[in-house]
């Protein structure tokens, strides 16, 4: 079988690969299997060793990884090498974890109580189309510093990256069989790979609906799970925030990666009293954003993924919700949408309940900091989210009352290399990056040495 990889941007093949099946699947965790004895006793300082000279690697590429990802993905230069870029990071901060794996000692009567933290085996790592290496980087990187062996499967739309790093990993000194990249369907190589018996755990991240079945398969062996879902997440602009930077920072925070974004603030709930100034300044902002070919140095935002994922994006417009204002975006071939102001709406209305996942943000109005939290709060997502204000007590007061995994105040940034990612409610389960991470791929095992005989 063969994969027809296409450019969102000209809706031209970009690529023809064979495609997997279940078959290889299967071979690629016996690979895994195989490798995994070798790769855990690797001294720590190896690993780390080895982990670093990928991540300088991957560095030595960066312009050619990240045109790649950008033409792939349909993202915009600039935002593909910031990407790649988080990338070399995440293999240098891993890079430094195998000598940092520390365990505790107990005190207890008769002996020497220690913990150990042990790697899992073979994990599988399930990724999607929006971030694609970014993403994988996040998992495959403290899988391996960790000392498991790694299977992963890249979404079917956006492939090329993940073969990439195979490639560079190998040639960094990775040793065979402890990186295998499987290209192939979710429903096939991804499913095999959820329910197949020696594959210790799956860390997946997409669709909350997918994340369901991943679990619902993980559970029958009992496997570790960790997933990073979809999200509905709300910035708060609060009447004494500074209106002009929270409307000019809003633009980016929903339609950045063309709104594909799990992260995506794409629901803004202003204060009542400054709605009409804050729209006023978001119209200016959204009206001179740049859509337009990814490979452009300019180009703020490109195309949607795929045809059918714009088919899905512009039903949210047909539901009869008053569209403030639209941007522009090219005609012709390539999966364009312009971003589009919805609001006032009603936190009811489908586009302000469902993620939407493209160029499309909510306005939802608001009055006082109760109906900010019962607003910001009424949703099934928990990912991220934004608070603007200029009281600082306020702030703090606020953060602390909703339920979401990260949450920036007077900014709209979600992820550092450095820092714990993850959702609560149903945009997922465990966190990832920052030290967080490493425990979701170690056990702990206890160890009791009697030193008295008893
Ligand atoms: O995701 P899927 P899709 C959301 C977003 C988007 C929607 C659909 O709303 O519009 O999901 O995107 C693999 N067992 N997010 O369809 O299907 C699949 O091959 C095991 C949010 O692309 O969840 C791919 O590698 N694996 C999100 C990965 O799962 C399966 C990112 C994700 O695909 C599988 C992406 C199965 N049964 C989409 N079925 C975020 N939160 O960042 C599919 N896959």
């Amino acid at each position: 079988m063969t994969l027809t990889v296409i450019e969102p941007a000209t809706e031209l093949v970009l690529a023809e690969l064979p495609q997997a099946g279940v078959e290889q699947a299967d071979a690629a965790v016996a690979r895994a299997k195989a490798a995994f004895p070798g790769w855990r006793a690797v001294t720590p300082r190896d690993r780390g060793r080895i982990l670093g000279g990928l991540a300088d690697a991957l560095d030595a590429q960066l312009e050619a990884l990240a045109q790649l990802e950008a033409r792939n993905a349909g993202k915009p230069i600039g935002d593909a090498r910031g990407e790649m870029g988080m990338v070399v990071e995440t293999f240098r901060y891993y890079a430094g974890a195998p000598e940092r794996l520390l365990g505790d000692t107990i005190p207890v009567a008769g002996g020497i109580d220690m913990t150990f933290r042990e790697p899992l085996g073979v994990v599988a790592l399930i990724v999607p189309w929006n971030f694609p290496l970014t993403i994988a980087s996040w998992k495959v990187a403290p899988a391996l510093a960790a000392g498991n062996t790694v299977v992963l499967k890249p979404a079917e739309l956006t492939p090329l990256t993940a073969l990439e790093l195979e490639r560079i990993a190998v040639a960094a000194g990775l040793p065979e069989g402890v990186l295998n990249v499987v290209v192939g369907p979710g429903r096939t190589v991804g499913e095999r790979l959820t329910s197949h018996p020696d594959v210790a755990k799956v860390a997946f991240t997409g669709s909350t609906e997918v994340g369901r079945r991943v679990a619902e398969a993980a559970a029958a062996s009992i496997k570790r799970v960790t997933l990073e879902l979809g999200g509905k997440s709300a910035s708060i602009v609060f009447a004494d925030a500074d209106i002009e930077r929270a409307a000019a920072a809003a633009p980016m925070a929903v339609f950045g990666n063309a709104g594909q974004d799990c992260c995506a603030r794409s629901r803004i709930l202003v204060e009542r009293s400054v709605l009409d100034p804050f729209m006023a300044e978001l119209e200016r902002h959204v009206l001179a954003l740049r859509v337009g070919d990814p490979l452009d140095e300019d180009t703020e935002i490109g195309p949607l993924i795929s045809s059918s994922h714009r088919e899905t994006v512009a039903s949210f417009l047909s539901d009869g919700a008053p569209v403030a204002f639209r941007g522009s975006a090219p005609e012709g071939p390539g999966y364009w949408f312009a971003p589009t102001v919805l609001g006032p709406i009603d936190s009811q209305d489908r586009a302000a309940r469902e993620e939407i996942f493209g160029p499309i943000a909510c306005v939802i109005p608001f009055t006082g900091e109760e109906e900010a939290i019962r607003l910001a709060n009424d949703t099934i997502y928990g990912l991220s989210g934004s608070i603007w204000t200029r009281d600082g007590a306020r702030a703090l007061r606020v953060a602390r009352l909703l339920d979401t995994g990260v949450l920036s105040i007077n900014s709209n940034t979600s992820v550092r290399v450095t820092t714990p990612f993850g959702g609560f409610k149903q945009s997922g389960v465990g966190r990832e990056l920052g030290p967080h991470a490493l425990e979701h791929y170690t056990e702990v095992k206890n160890v009791y040495y009697a030193t008295e005989a008893s």
